[in-house]
């Protein structure tokens, strides 16, 4: 067994003192640029599940720089924000120095697994140098019409006494909490800073289809803008008061039979009829205790209150009753919505439950359930016998025509909530006036200032509003008072791919909107492949998504889309199958497995699971079995190391060679880890079966495990003669297709054209031979016996007949 903690510690050494990773850029060589997901540094340290990803990125960052490109292949700390903020809480600490300390606790555990991250590219989302540039990105973004301050609803998080955003938000088992932590969230109304990502839901939607990312991503991305094409139509009540319907259905608009209006609609009260006044205000306020997610997952009952007023349906001046429904949502389209129960579930439940009329407009099989398909029109003057699109484009057509409705788009998208009444994250830009009007700071970076009592408040104000010296400032003789909220966790990952690009060796950060940073860009960009997990599928990777499209348009970036590439490694679960968590008790220390058994075995292990996007459970055998197949490596080196030589004779071991250097190469460019570790295994048992130790394979051999168990590679390499040289710089090693010629065939060979064996012959063997080692073969013996061969027929490589 190979001494791993000395050999690892070692090299890791060497690496550092060599500065072996550290990025140069050289212009002769194409670019390769592989990103992780930065981790945000908790307390707890790595666990098993990252390695998963980093060792694929650093497997494939190795394998592209020794086949001749320039790499990028950075790490940093994604270190504001709640889950940072929230350990440090819990744990009874300032968030600041407990983010150094475990900034400084996760650089030393990846050294250990002997990543090839440049030191030399670091970022810290929490540096002032780092941050001023993410303030800098807000202030465009304000400039742009793009931030400002509302009045919003907000989901409000008590126990985390911050806001969150629509994406921080889960549905579990129909109620709201927060994505961090499980708390309870409800709906509250605030004053909050918003991104305007909605005007970018087209270019967000368009951009997918230039991108290599996984299908599953990109449809999760599109439902989750939800972009709806349809058409506002206008039911008017009386002079005064109109609603406009959002429907995407304008072709159904004969079948309407009523008009539901969501309770919190500025018009539902002006509606009500004093007979139902009762009735619909005990409605309204029911609905206030009911979540957004309720209203929309209880589908199967619909409820509402009629309210004593009719509206003119446009298409045929006919009345429909006006309700009031919990089942329409008012932050979604107008807030109104036209109930045709014939072809709309919902609709359909509400109309039986309230004795409305069933009109059915499109021909179907069945008058029973809601017909929802596409179908031939009937009852329906203008578009009878049309279809369902042209009908809608017709009906869009004359509602236009004669002022009584318009095309329209809505995407389920909602703006970004950007604002946190917590302490750490980026301070906003932002000072206000006597009149409540906000300006720029654009002195920046606006450094976080220190604050003793960080700890968020259950009454909505920032920590930083109880810091009056901070607040309150003059300029000119003007009073002015700083925005007291901070920015979210997401500001800080939405550009840190351009951040790494930006860092220069002394620490400090070139301008993001320079001539220089410019050209980094058009050199770097897109990001080539970036891996992580696929929690990330609508937060992070949506707004960074966002914010380099606005970057795009002003200029800064040359590219429209950050990512072309983008793979979510599955996770890694406990032995017992289940996720793995303190509370289950089955967790696996990262730590604990590279003294046990070594980080190239735990490398090697967690690529050797299963595709890279698979979900697994750990394996104590199969950890085990990678270590004992590391050491089966060592022992042949060790075994050979008198007789290797130059001297190639084994034409088998020859083949087998080329053969690997083929499928690994393949194996690797496509990410099939696990497969072509496997192609590695396999050939340690040819160069085993071998007498030769040829030094060439086994030469090359270390340059294609260097990516999987880089330490091991290094000594191995040493230990056959090459001192002080790391083979992070070697060249990968090419095969020759002419080689790839199996040296011995199998033959089948028949009996007056009937198959009776096949024989092992020399490829390319001559009649001669091949005749010769078939009639050594019993089962022939057994069938020519005496007779007389008349006739042979010989195809080489192919087939021997012999005819007797
Ligand atoms: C009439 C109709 C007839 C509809 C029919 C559907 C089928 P998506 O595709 O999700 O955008 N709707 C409109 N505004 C609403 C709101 N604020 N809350 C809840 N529902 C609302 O859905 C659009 C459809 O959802 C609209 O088309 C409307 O019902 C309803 F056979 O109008 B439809």
């Amino acid at each position: 067994m190979y001494n791993h903690n000395l050999i690892e510690k070692k090299w890791q050494k060497k690496w550092m003192d060599d500065h072996v990773y550290d990025f140069k850029d050289d212009l002769t060589q194409p670019k390769a640029y592989i990103l992780d997901m930065f981790p945000y540094p908790s307390g707890q340290g790595l666990h098993v599940g990252h390695p998963r990803g980093y060792t694929a990125t650093d497997i494939f960052a190795r394998y592209k720089k020794l086949t001749g490109y320039n790499i990028l292949h950075p790490i940093g700390w994604d270190a504001f924000g709640l889950p940072a903020e929230q350990y440090a809480i819990s744990t009874n600490n300032h968030p600041k120095e407990f983010t150094n300390k475990n900034i400084n606790h996760f650089r030393v555990q990846l050294q250990k697994l002997g990543f090839c991250y440049h030191p030399n590219k670091e970022v810290n989302t929490t540096d002032p140098n780092y941050y001023r540039w993410t303030q800098w990105i807000f202030t465009k973004l304000f400039e742009h019409d793009l931030a400002e301050i509302r009045d919003v609803d907000v989901n409000w998080c008590e126990q985390l006494g911050t806001v969150l955003a629509n994406e921080e938000v889960l549905n579990v088992d129909g109620r709201m909490v927060s994505e961090r932590g499980c708390f309870p969230v409800v709906k509250k109304p605030m004053r909050q800073w918003i991104l305007k990502i909605t005007k970018y839901a087209d270019k967000l939607l368009d951009g997918l289809n230039e991108i290599n990312w996984p299908e599953h991503l990109k449809a999760i991305q599109r439902k989750w803008i939800g972009r709806s094409a349809g058409a506002i139509i206008k039911f008017k009540i009386s002079e005064e008061i109109t609603l406009e319907a959002f429907t995407t259905r304008a072709d159904t608009i004969y079948g309407v039979s009523f008009i539901a209006i969501a309770p919190e609609h500025p018009l539902a009260k002006k509606l009500i009829k004093s007979k139902y006044k009762n009735t619909c205000e005990q409605y309204i306020a029911d609905t206030k205790t009911k979540s957004e997610l309720e209203r929309k997952v209880n589908s199967k009952e619909q409820t509402g209150v009629f309210t004593g007023t009719y509206a003119l349906n446009p298409i045929n001046n006919k009345q429909v009753p006006i309700y009031i429904c919990d089942y329409v949502l008012m932050n979604y389209a107008t807030g109104i919505l036209m109930g045709v129960p014939a072809h709309d579930e919902r609709d359909f439940n509400f109309a039986k439950k309230y004795n409305l009329p069933i009109n059915f407009v499109i021909e179907a099989n069945d008058y029973e359930h809601p017909y929802l398909d596409d179908g031939i029109h009937i009852n329906s003057n203008l578009i009878n016998g049309l279809n369902n699109l042209d009908a809608q484009n017709k009906i869009i057509e004359y509602l236009e025509a004669n002022k009584l409705g318009q095309k329209e788009v809505f995407y389920k998208l909602k703006d970004w909530l950007f604002s946190r009444q917590r302490y750490w994250g980026e301070p906003f830009p932002i000072v206000f006036d006597e009149n409540n009007n906000p300006h720029l700071v654009k002195d920046l970076p606006l450094i976080l200032p220190e604050c003793i009592n960080f700890k968020p408040s259950s009454d909505g104000k920032s920590p930083l509003a109880s810091l009056d010296d901070w607040v309150n400032i003059t300029i000119g003789n003007k009073k002015y008072y700083r925005e007291t909220n901070t920015m979210p966790q997401w500001a800080g990952s939405s550009w840190y791919y351009l951040g790494y690009l930006l860092k220069q060796n002394d620490g400090s950060y070139l301008p993001l909107n320079s001539e220089k940073a410019k050209k980094i860009f058009k050199r770097w960009l897109p990001v080539d492949t970036y891996v992580g997990g696929q929690e990330h599928a609508v937060l992070h990777l949506l707004y960074a998504r966002f914010w380099h499209r606005f970057l795009y348009d002003i200029g800064i970036v040359p590219t429209k889309e950050p990512f072309n590439e983008v793979i979510n490694q599955g996770m890694i679960l406990g032995p017992n199958g289940e996720k793995m968590s303190k509370s289950r008790g089955n967790v696996i220390n990262p730590d604990e497995i590279i003294i046990s058994h070594g980080a190239d075995a735990l490398r090697v292990y967690e690529m050797f699971m299963g595709p890279i996007n698979t979900t697994l459970p750990w394996n104590d055998e199969g950890i085990n079995g990678v270590r004992k197949w590391l050491d089966r490596v060592y022992r042949y080196y060790e075994s050979r190391l008198n007789t290797i030589s130059e001297n190639s004779c084994d034409k088998e071991l020859e083949y087998q060679y080329h053969l690997f250097i083929k499928n690994v190469t393949e194996n690797i460019d496509k990410m099939n880890f696990n497969v072509a570790i496997s192609d590695m295994m396999v050939f340690v048992n040819a160069m085993y079966a071998s007498k030769e130790a040829n030094f060439t394979y086994m030469h090359n051999f270390l340059i294609i495990l260097s990516c999987f168990a880089p330490h091991l590679a290094d000594e191995l390499h040493e230990m056959i003669g090459h001192k002080g040289f790391c083979l992070f710089n070697a060249k990968w090693p090419s095969y020759d297709p002419k080689k790839l010629v199996l040296s011995k065939i199998n033959l089948p060979v028949m009996i007056n054209g009937k198959h009776r064996d096949t024989i092992l012959i020399n490829n390319n063997a001559s009649q001669e031979q091949a005749l010769k080692i078939a009639l050594n073969s019993e089962k022939i013996k057994a069938q020519v016996g005496n007779n007389k061969i008349k006739k042979i027929i010989f195809v080489e490589n192919k087939i021997l007949n012999i005819l007797i």
